[in-house]
């Protein structure tokens, strides 16, 4: 399929001398290190988050490394959800298309990228460790963080907008060489999730330069907390699909080759991808339903809009739903459901990506309930929304890039994948542990315990009065916590196991670029989404027409207040 490589490509530009791939290899493995690195730190402290919940106060012990239940938890969610997320997505953005192509790519601005990166990462790093940005993943003002807190993310979210120039350059060379034809698959979607991206950023970029940034520094003494958390939620709800969209690259275009099949339609894989793209930046506000000073007229056409989001996830539902039942026919199974059965499960790869997706069917359909803005009241900044994103980009990005891993390492470092039996156990691990703690959290959720609660340093009379009549159910989140806690264990030992492990040149596998049956060669959809500059202008009106009568009262009618430090 798309993998196939041009004729006509410059001899200078073809990634066929191997020291080329090494090179590339190199600066995804660097990319993938950090970011797993990042993940062990976080999910560590994961843990006492369900602890937490469980009526159990870790945090007395850990003094002086933690301090609060909200350090850990601003740790958690900055390391997790941005950094981890971050590394690993920018170098796959970079390698998959480099290799689909077979161009080099720009290796410079990648390193560069990764050292801005890490830079970035270092520097937010010391202002959490230090306890004085104890702000939380979403960092809302009137909280204040230190400069290195704000500066620090905001070196990370220029960083990850390089990978775009990579690829578009990438991309461009690609169609010099091979004029009137579309964009191979893998190189299509990487350049729509960050060109998507490209656009999602302007809102939390703005938010630190002018707002966060030189309020940290004291060069203003006041700011504008809902002006701050609209610019926020303008990046913050795109983010997810950066979050999710790299891990569809694997799920459409690499594990139907993993299952023993092929993707079965090239053009809905576009089509799946373009409206990601279109739906998902105007967005944002539909995390501020509950907030004064936005029009519930604007509320109302961001729910319309969101509901439509689900909208490409339900093409991916059935098409990918499709593509597996057609490797588990062929791989023998019969009958109604004997393809499901007949997939792969020994091999942790696969296994990990199909439990990911049957975990996201209840981590899409919370979201459909968050959408809806009636409904939405009822689980608002409750339990239920850690619950839903546990099963969003706790699975659908961290543990599809945990299956990735299992193939991807041996392949960049020519290392044996270490104890493959214990691999599967982790992927199980992860998934049993994620779902009970997610059916649990919507449970409580539900039941009216709060998010982002120190609940368990409540004497315990008063938890009890609280939260006595769902204890059950806050018990169990504790348990998904740990069951989840054993899987990253058995998971980072294999990875460390793999990277530090024995040299098999025949372990080096190939990247498992898919087939297709349906391609894109003859497809009307396909020259329709190839256009990928005029569907960004298009989603740039789009987002400009909700956020410009969304943000004019605002900026007219601007808030002043002072920050503060707690915790
Ligand atoms: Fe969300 C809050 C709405 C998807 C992440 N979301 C969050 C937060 C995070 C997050 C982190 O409208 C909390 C932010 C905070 O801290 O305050 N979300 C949605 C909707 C979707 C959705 C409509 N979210 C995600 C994804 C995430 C993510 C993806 C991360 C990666 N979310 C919301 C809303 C809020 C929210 C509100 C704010 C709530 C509030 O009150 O604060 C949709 O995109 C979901 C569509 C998905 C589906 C599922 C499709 C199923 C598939 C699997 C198929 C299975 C197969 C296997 C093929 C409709 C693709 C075969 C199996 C067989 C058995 C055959
Ligand atoms: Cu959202």
């Amino acid at each position: 399929m798309s993998a196939v490589m041009t004729q006509g490509a410059a001899r200078s530009d073809a990634l066929a001398v191997s020291e080329d791939v090494v090179a590339a290899k190199r600066l995804l493995l660097a990319f993938w290190i950090t970011g797993f690195c990042a993940l062990l730190v976080g999910i560590s402290i994961g843990v006492l988050q369900g602890a937490n919940y469980a009526g159990i106060d870790l945090y007395p012990y850990l003094a002086p490394f933690l301090k609060t239940y909200y350090q850990g938890l601003t740790l958690h969610g900055v390391l997790n959800a941005f950094v981890f997320t971050f590394f690993t997505i920018s170098g796959w953005l970079i390698y998959l298309p480099a290799r689909e192509l077979k161009l080099r790519p720009n290796l410079a601005l990648g390193w560069f990228t990764y050292g801005l990166m890490l830079l970035g990462t270092l520097m937010a790093a010391y202002a959490m460790f230090d306890n004085s940005s104890s702000v939380l993943y979403t960092f809302y003002p009137p909280l204040q963080g230190s400069p290195y807190f704000y500066l620090g993310i905001t070196l990370v979210v220029v960083a990850s907008l390089l990978p775009l120039i990579v690829v578009l350059d990438l991309r461009a060379r690609w169609k010099r060489a091979n004029p009137g034809q579309v964009t191979p698959l893998v190189t299509f979607m990487s350049a729509s999730i960050l060109l998507m991206w490209l656009l999602a950023a302007l809102g939390a970029a703005s938010e630190a330069v002018f707002l966060l940034d030189p309020w940290s520094l004291g060069l203003t003494s006041t700011i504008d907390p809902l002006l701050a958390r609209t610019l926020f939620w303008w990046t913050g709800h795109p983010i997810v699909y950066y979050w999710l969209m790299p891990g569809y690259i694997s799920i459409y275009a690499l594990l139907p080759r993993q299952a023993g099949g092929k993707l079965v339609s090239d053009p809905l894989a576009r089509l799946a991808f373009l409206l990601l793209m279109v739906f998902s930046v105007p967005v944002g506000t539909h995390h501020q339903y509950t907030d004064p000073g936005i029009a519930p007229v604007i509320k109302g056409v961001v729910t319309a809009l969101t509901l439509s989001v689900a909208i490409p996830s339900l093409i991916t539902a059935f098409t990918v739903a499709l593509s597996l039942e057609y490797a588990g026919r062929r791989r023998g199974g019969k009958g109604l459901m004997g393809w499901w059965t007949a997939l792969p499960w020994r091999d942790p790869s696969v296994a990990a990506q199909v439990l990911a997706l049957v975990s996201f069917i209840f981590g899409g359909a919370g979201g459909i309930v968050n959408a809806s803005w009636q409904l939405d009241n009822v689980v608002h900044n409750t339990l239920w929304i850690p619950a839903h994103f546990h099963l969003t980009v706790g699975t659908m990005t961290t543990l599809v890039f945990m299956g990735v891993s299992f193939w991807l390492l041996p392949h960049l470092t020519g290392r044996r994948l270490f104890a493959p039996r214990l691999a599967l156990a982790s992927v199980w691990l992860w998934f049993v542990g994620l779902m009970v703690w997610g059916f649990a959290g919507h449970w409580a959720g539900l039941d009216g315990v709060p998010r982002r609660a120190w609940i368990s340093a409540l004497p315990h009379a008063q938890y009890m009065r609280l939260y006595g009549a769902v204890h059950g159910a806050l018990e169990v989140v504790g348990i998904g916590g740990a069951i989840a806690g054993l899987g990253a264990i058995a998971f980072f030992v294999c990875f460390f196991g793999t990277l530090f492990g024995r040299r098999d040149e025949q372990a080096m596998r190939q990247i498992p670029f898919a087939q297709v049956i349906t391609g894109p060669e003859h497809s009307v959809m396909a020259r329709i989404a190839e256009p990928l500059g005029l569907w960004t202008a298009v989603t740039l009106v789009i987002t400009l027409a909700v956020y410009i009568p969304t943000l004019w009262p605002m900026l007219t009618h601007p808030i002043h207040a002072v920050g503060f430090h707690i915790w």
